[in-house]
């Protein structure tokens, strides 16, 4: 039971210990940071309870350098069915809740559908009452913080905790050592706490920030050489200082394969620290307590590192150990684009890694034979091997060295089976699974569309299904329900009023909740072709201009992106459809018709407002190119119809919900392949009415690139190429002509009101399989083997 009276005396208490105030005169952040301790007080026991129910049985391990948590107060507040309380409880000291939870800063340790999916794992899993243990790094600094300045992105650091972070505890006692070639640091242990909802289960992220093991020279401060003095300190802090914007082929690599290392043999020692303390030196039971998924290949160095402590360490022979490192490790590949497959140049890796270099040429080296027995050609065996070509494959290493590898949504796994990595099924065809991705409830619904929450559980006459999503299914009987659909149609226009008032807020810019919300968000990349999207806009301006009379109902275009700093192409996307929003929104002869908008720092917490707001879901990635996307699945939920390909998760959504309920365009997979190498781009340019017009404003002087030669090298890349790719690689023009018309359909369908709604009310009443507890409970039981349990 929640205690109003003690709650009010805890966070009195930790504003007078922390800042010598009272809840009269503390500075928001301050009150923030007061509530959130006392929450923090308020499950410590549970937490630990949780903590030693685990550590008597198997238990498993999610490695991964990305976890996109957002905001934790309303998440925790909700999860732990206080929220209402804790509202009222701050009501009546003149607290309005809603500003204190505005003041909390996204913890935005990822770049986006990879780390996103490691944050709603982590919900799902202690709500679930699964043993599940986060690892992962504390950067200082996470997803840089994206503004526009003339149109053009610009990044600054994201100092997340500025205020202070309420919700780690530093564990100092569990410091452990790591090696680097070039010299030893320290790892220091950060503890989150992942609370479960409608369960007492609190599960625990374990971050590690990078210290070094001598403060600052002392000799150095004395002689007043200060720089110097903190030299060595600064330079073991960087490892853990900053997350890669990863998307860029090109980065500071060094200092990323340390970042690796360091996390990895960090949580490594952590467990194998505990074992010891309870098996001593019998590692036979090692595989049997611990399951360890590598979220994709970042974390899949810790193969050859758990090799170095069983064999260098232990003194376990190299076959033991490699049983032991098989029958632990798991991997998820999250995507299939051929330059995002890490490899390690071998000198920069034998430079920061002596001794695990020297075990990975083992484990080559072993493999090969392996190959050589089964009768492998020595071009098989060049393909597969784990060194070739002077680097390191990690993927390879990743498969070679688990017992399970899954894609994350059937396209995607088939995908990887029979093209991408068929060499490999063909060897180990007992190791592949498909787990297709999910969301959690909690966040994505019940925390962002109360208003919706509400209208479900009204009509389903419980909670239930925000633990159990596919209860959802029995929404169903209210297809025809007049005035549940009008309810569904009421509260959409709820959340677009609101959405509307925050982006007035926060960009400035007015838009009308009457036209039909039109989103794509998602990192900016060109096989998600927000290029198409724009090129679509610009079109129908164009269409619009020749045309007054046209018949349109009102659309606005919402966009949110961050584009990688070093990826010039996406930065210049960015700027193009921040150009055409200036023509068409500055253009009275447009007023009231369409209205284009790319807003700012698109993050966590934003995607809460965007997502309950939406009437169409733009996922118009090239087919066979978007593993799974998960963003789909927030506006399914959300009740929004999806405008996509056949991709990814796509075509399971569309399954669920009916093709008759989403909007579905474009060439598939099959034909893309079929295509292949005899695609010419130039002639839908030159015969698609209108597209020729679109795609030479990227060079006919009507938007202004500031100079950057960036519209230029848009336009060559769709229609002469580049070196290391063919014109229009990603099929826009192939797909523009059958993506006009998909929207032209959802135009007249978005006039039938009830029917409309009615889609809404489809998708949300099929969403349940999209529920990242489905997703876990899956991971445990066919990769992880472990079971729930539950403190009382
Ligand atoms: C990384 C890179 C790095 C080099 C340049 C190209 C490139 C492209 C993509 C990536 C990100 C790879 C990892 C990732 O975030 N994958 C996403 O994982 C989601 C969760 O499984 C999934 O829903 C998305 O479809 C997938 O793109």
């Amino acid at each position: 039971m929640f205690d109003k009276v003690k709650f009010k005396e805890t966070v009195e208490t930790i504003l007078k210990v922390d800042y010598g105030k009272t809840i009269e005169n503390a500075e928001e952040y301050e009150k923030y940071n007061g509530i959130s301790k006392a929450i923090m007080e308020l499950i410590s026991d549970n937490w630990n309870a949780t903590e030693k129910l685990y550590s008597n049985g198997k238990q498993a391990y999610y490695f991964s350098a990305e976890y996109l948590m957002g905001r934790a107060l309303g998440n925790n507040l909700l999860n732990l069915g206080i929220y209402e309380e804790v509202k009222d409880t701050l009501k009546e000291l003149n607290i309005d809740i809603n500003n204190i939870e505005e003041i909390e800063e996204d913890a935005g340790l990822g770049n986006g559908g990879l780390g996103r999916l490691a944050a709603c794992f982590m919900d799902s899993a202690a709500t679930m009452n699964l043993p599940l243990t986060g690892y992962g790094i504390r950067y200082e600094y996470g997803i840089f913080e994206q503004k526009f300045e003339d149109g053009f992105q610009i990044e600054r650091g994201d100092n997340w905790q500025r205020y202070g972070d309420p919700w780690s505890i530093r564990r100092t006692e569990d410091t452990v050592i790591v090696e680097f070639g070039d010299g030893k640091i320290k790892a220091i242990p950060y503890d989150m706490p992942i609370v479960g909802y409608n369960t007492k289960n609190i599960n625990t992220l374990r971050l590690w920030k990078a210290e070094s093991i001598e403060e600052f020279d002392f000799q150095l401060f004395n002689d007043q050489k200060y720089d110097e003095s903190v030299k060595e300190k600064n330079r073991a802090e960087d490892i853990s200082r900053v997350l890669y914007p990863n998307d860029s082929n090109e980065e500071g690599k060094m200092l990323r394969l340390k970042q690796q290392y360091f996390f990895v043999s960090a949580s490594l020692k952590d467990l194998l620290r505990k074992y010891k303390s309870r098996f001593e030196k019998d590692f036979s039971k090692f595989s049997e307590y611990h399951a360890i998924q590598l979220n994709d290949t970042h974390p899949v160095v810790a193969i050859p590192e758990l090799m170095r402590i069983l064999v260098d360490e232990e003194n376990i022979a190299w076959e033991e150990a490699w049983n032991i490192v098989e029958n632990t490790f798991s991997y998820t590949n999250h995507t299939i684009l051929a330059e995002a497959l890490e490899q390690w140049d071998i000198e920069l890796f034998k430079k920061v890694l002596p001794r695990i270099y020297e075990i990975v040429e083992e484990i080559d080296k072993r493999f090969i034979l392996e190959l050589k027995e089964k009768n492998y050609s020595h071009e098989k065996i060049e393909d597969m091997r784990i060194i070739s070509n002077n680097t390191i494959k990690m993927a390879w290493l990743g498969i070679h060295g688990t017992h399970t590898i899954n894609g994350v949504a059937q396209l995607h796994t088939d995908i990887l089976k029979n093209k991408e990595l068929k060499d490999w099924n063909k060897l180990y065809p007992e190791k592949f699974q498909n787990k297709t991705n999910g969301i959690t409830p909690r966040r994505w619904i019940a925390l962002c569309n109360r208003e919706l929450t509400e209208m479900i559980t009204e009509l389903l006459g419980t909670e239930e299904w925000i633990t159990d999503l596919s209860m959802l299914n029995k929404l169903e009987k209210y297809i025809d329900d007049e005035q549940v659909l009008k309810r569904l149609l009421a509260i959409k226009m709820e959340k677009k009023e609101e959405l509307s008032d925050y982006i007035f807020k926060k960009e400035g810019i007015e838009i009308d909740p009457n036209s039909i919300f039109d989103i794509q968000i998602k990192r900016l990349h060109e096989y998600k072709r927000q290029l198409l999207n724009a090129f679509h806009v610009l079109d129908l301006y164009y269409r619009l201009k020749e045309d007054p009379n046209m018949d349109i109902l009102p659309r606005t275009f919402i966009f949110g992106a961050k584009a990688a700093p070093g990826y010039f192409r996406a930065k210049g996307i960015i700027k193009y459809i921040n150009e055409i929003a200036k023509l068409v929104n500055n253009d009275p002869d447009i007023d009231g018709k369409i209205k284009v908008l790319f807003v700012q720092n698109y993050n966590v917490s934003y995607a809460e407002k965007l997502f309950p707001a939406a009437d169409i879901s733009e996922q118009i990635s090239t087919a066979g190119k978007e593993a799974s996307g998960t963003g789909n699945m927030k506006f399914m939920l959300n009740g929004t119809s999806t405008l996509g390909t056949y991709d990814g998760a796509n075509v399971e959504i569309v399954k669920e919900a009916g093709e008759e309920n989403n909007f579905i365009f474009g060439a598939r997979v099959e034909e893309l392949e079929e295509i292949g190498g005899s695609y010419n781009p130039i002639e839908y340019y030159e015969s698609v009415p209108g597209l020729k017009r679109v795609v030479d404003t990227l060079i006919d002087g009507t938007f202004d690139d500031g100079g950057t030669g960036m519209f230029k090298e848009l336009y060559d890349s769709l229609t002469i190429g580049a070196h290391w790719h063919r014109a229009d690689n990603y099929f826009i023009f192939r797909d523009f002509d059958q993506y006009r018309e998909v929207h032209k359909k959802v135009d007249r369908a978005y006039r039938d009101r009830l029917d409309w709604a009615r889609k809404c009310l489809k998708n949300i009443a099929n969403a349940g399989k999209f529920s990242s507890d489905r997703t876990i409970l899956e991971y445990g039981k066919e990769i992880w083997h472990i079971e729930a349990k539950k403190i009382q």
